[in-house]
């Protein structure tokens, strides 16, 4: 009846620490897959996880009757700096539901209309950069990590980091950063190490202060001088819950800057990064895109619904490469057996690999291959349900998705629109950095300005 998960050989105390590679996670885990097949179990020091990669069993636990987000302890560890923010809650936090219930309008269909101007200032400044630019490598990541930060920091409270007219990105950005992956790495560690290494933790718990104390200035200085700007920072300050009339706290606040910051960018430039090197590699998906742009002189909130071919080349490249390449989930009610007749228990951690699931053979096409056709006129919608879970499950899912779409149509448009772009080396072959997101490494593109066309 009854299954036994497929388990790599553990170690005495750490388990199966030793498959993963620090630096390529994501990749070992790819290794495991393929090597144990759509669910396999690996266990760290005294934590299991049950990976899971296909459709069938993913389907599965998505049942929210069922199953609700885990807290991992990667997330565990950010919330130091993230605390109860909507991404590193527990769903049963108070705060949880709270804030779910006063951003949710502020990232409704209004609410991101209103700030398109803000995406189409910063989105010019890089366009005006690549211009001055025209004919010298381009280094893809770097300049799209400026926009999307930029970005989400001018939507989300008013604030400019310029990051286009500084060559070193502002100290906010170093710190958010070395918070990441000092989280990241805290977790391979025993808590014990964690103390002893005094000058790491010295450095991030500097950081984290350094991170809470800009985003409290910035809501001081927003309650001291209020304007009507219509950013998140306002809405998050002027927001309240319709049925108890509640607020969230300064102190929440701040906490859901941090969290916008960190998720509202890395993932939203990866997904850019990404739709390029798609289009690079598939010429006739490229002329397709340009085509599609050409056909409007110019670029409008309400032009962007209708780039109907670019919207599917932009799910086709979360297909293939999610830019968040995981969720994790746990089980509410106890153990509980998967399609296949595996036994999940209690307190195993499911973590739903989006690498297998995208790829899953027994439902996609021709899983391997760049095809944004397949998304068009509601593709997949047609196909078995929860195959794509670029944006995760449910009420945990992202909150960002349309502000990440409506900056991404935004951004991919102007780029085709204004350029044509090539590859620095055309023998290029993807490489992936991974962080807490997946980016593709060293790919550079060289742009050249198109005759405006109408
Ligand atoms: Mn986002 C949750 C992917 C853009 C803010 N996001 C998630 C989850 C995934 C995800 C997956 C679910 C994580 C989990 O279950 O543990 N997010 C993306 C991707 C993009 C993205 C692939 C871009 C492409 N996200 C954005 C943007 C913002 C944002 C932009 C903010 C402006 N995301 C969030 C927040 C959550 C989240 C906040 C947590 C929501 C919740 O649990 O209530």
């Amino acid at each position: 009846m009854s299954k036994l998960i497929p388990q790599p050989q553990p170690t005495f105390l750490i388990g199966n620490l030793k498959e993963i590679d620090s630096t390529h996670g994501l990749e070992s885990l790819k290794r495991l897959h393929k090597l144990y097949g759509d669910i396999y179990r690996l266990t760290f020091f005294n934590k299991s996880f049950v990976v899971v990669c296909s459709q069938e069993i993913v389907n599965f636990v998505c049942d929210e009757t069922k199953f609700d987000k885990n807290v991992s302890q990667a997330l565990e560890e950010l919330r130091a700096a993230a605390g109860d923010g909507l991404f590193t809650a527990h769903t049963s936090e108070p705060n949880w539901k709270l804030a779910h219930k006063i951003l949710m309008p502020a990232f409704g269909p209004q609410a991101i209309r209103d700030m398109f101007p803000a995406m189409m200032d910063i989105c010019t400044q890089l366009i005006l950069r690549w211009e001055r630019f025209a004919g010298e490598e381009i280094d893809v990541c770097d300049n799209l990590t400026r926009l999307t930060l930029d970005t989400i920091a001018l939507c989300s409270f008013n604030y400019r980091f310029n990051s286009f007219y500084h060559n070193t990105m502002h100290r906010f950005v170093d710190a958010m950063i070395n918070v990441l992956i000092e989280s990241g790495k805290r977790v391979g560690r025993f808590s014990l190490q964690n103390t002893l290494m005094m000058t790491t933790a010295r450095r991030y718990k500097n950081d984290v202060e350094y991170i809470h104390n800009l985003c409290d200035e910035i809501v001081q200085e927003r309650r001291k001088n209020p304007n009507d700007v219509n950013d998140l920072l306002n809405r998050m300050i002027n927001g309240k819950d319709p049925e108890t009339g509640y607020q969230l706290s300064d102190e929440n606040i701040r906490y859901q800057m941090f969290t916008f910051l960190v998720a509202g960018h890395e993932t939203t430039s990866g997904l850019l990064s990404f739709t390029l090197y798609y289009l690079l590699k598939n010429p006739r998906a490229l002329q397709k895109a340009q085509a599609e742009v050409d056909l409007y002189n110019e670029i409008t909130v309400d032009t962007l619904s209708k780039l109907k071919y670019i919207d599917a080349v932009l799910k086709e490249t979360l297909r293939l490469q999610p830019t968040a390449p995981g969720f994790s989930l746990e089980s509410k009610i106890g153990d509980i057996m998967l399609p296949g007749g595996y036994i999940v228990e209690k307190d195993d951690m499911i973590l739903v690999l989006l690498s297998g699931l995208h790829r899953d053979p027994k439902v996609w096409d021709q899983p391997e291959e760049f095809i944004p056709e397949r998304m068009l006129n509601g593709g997949f919608e047609k196909l078995p349900p929860n195959l794509w879970k670029p944006f995760g499950n449910g009420q945990r899912a992202c909150i960002g998705r349309p502000f990440a779409w409506q900056e991404s149509l935004l951004a991919i448009a102007l780029i085709l629109k204004h350029f044509n772009i090539e590859f620095v080396d055309p023998s290029y072959d993807l490489r992936i950095k991974e962080t807490l997101t997946i980016k593709p490494d060293g790919f550079k593109i060289r742009v050249r300005p198109r005759q405006q066309i109408g």
